[in-house]
């Protein structure tokens, strides 16, 4: 029983990994910048199978990161400080069109770095809603703010009907697994200043380098 019980998912893990990618001079550990967006994706895929098309490119993502850390040139990829740095230096992303490098380290960070602005704003809606909260709607709204206006027509359409299939807030909390309503909202409240913490930081290093509107 124990074994099930450690297995079992907890969003608190999740968003404890995310914190512990800051290092103490403020940079972003990749990896486990990654291993927090797998911990994401097995939470979206336990809300149901209308998430997967969602998770599903955050898989695809992971996947090139985790691709970039293995490869010859991983230990430039320890951070993405020095992966910027690196990249850039190398000529490895492209800055105006989609050409050599469709899967640089620098665009594909920035998807993952957009989404997270979606995540922190949809739980900062969560923690601070009453009971009758309607989590389609706060989810619905979070992404309208942020990551809608980087998304096709389609793409938000799609992501709008999957919102609508999302279970009530009290489901929802207890698909989190981290006890009752009031403790979640007090892990979200310790929590959810961290992760902007990490958005803060990526999005500053993005702002200086000219790279927040990578195609
Ligand atoms: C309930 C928990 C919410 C967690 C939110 C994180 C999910 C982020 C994934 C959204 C993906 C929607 C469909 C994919 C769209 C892609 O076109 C887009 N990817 C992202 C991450 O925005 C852009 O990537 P692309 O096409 O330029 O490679």
């Amino acid at each position: 029983a124990d074994v099930v019980e450690d297995q079992k998912f907890s969003l608190k893990e999740v968003l404890d990994t995310f914190q512990s990618c800051l290092t103490d001079n403020k940079e972003i550990l990749i990896d486990q910048y990654v291993a927090g967006w797998r911990g994401l994706v097995r939470f979206m895929n336990s809300l149901g199978t209308i998430f997967s098309f969602i998770s599903k490119d955050a898989v695809g993502k992971i996947q090139i990161m985790a691709n970039h850390r293995k490869g010859g040139h991983g230990e430039q990829y320890e951070t993405v400080q020095s992966m910027v740095k690196y990249e850039l230096a190398h000529g490895l992303v492209d800055l105006t069109k989609r050409a050599d490098h469709p899967e640089s380290g620098c665009r594909t960070t920035l998807r993952l770095h957009r989404a997270l602005r979606w995540l922190e704003l949809f739980l900062e809606r969560l923690r601070t809603s009453g009971e009758d909260g309607k989590t389609s709607a706060m989810c619905a709204e979070a992404y309208n703010e942020s990551l809608a206006h980087h998304h096709s027509w389609i793409i938000r359409k799609a992501s709008l009907m999957a919102f609508c299939a999302l279970p009530g807030r009290a489901t929802f909390f207890e698909v989190m697994n981290v006890g009752t309503p009031d403790q979640v909202v007090t892990m979200l409240g310790e929590a959810l200043p961290l992760i902007a913490e990490v958005y803060q930081i990526t999005e500053e290093l993005y702002a200086k380098n000219n790279l927040l509107d990578l195609p």
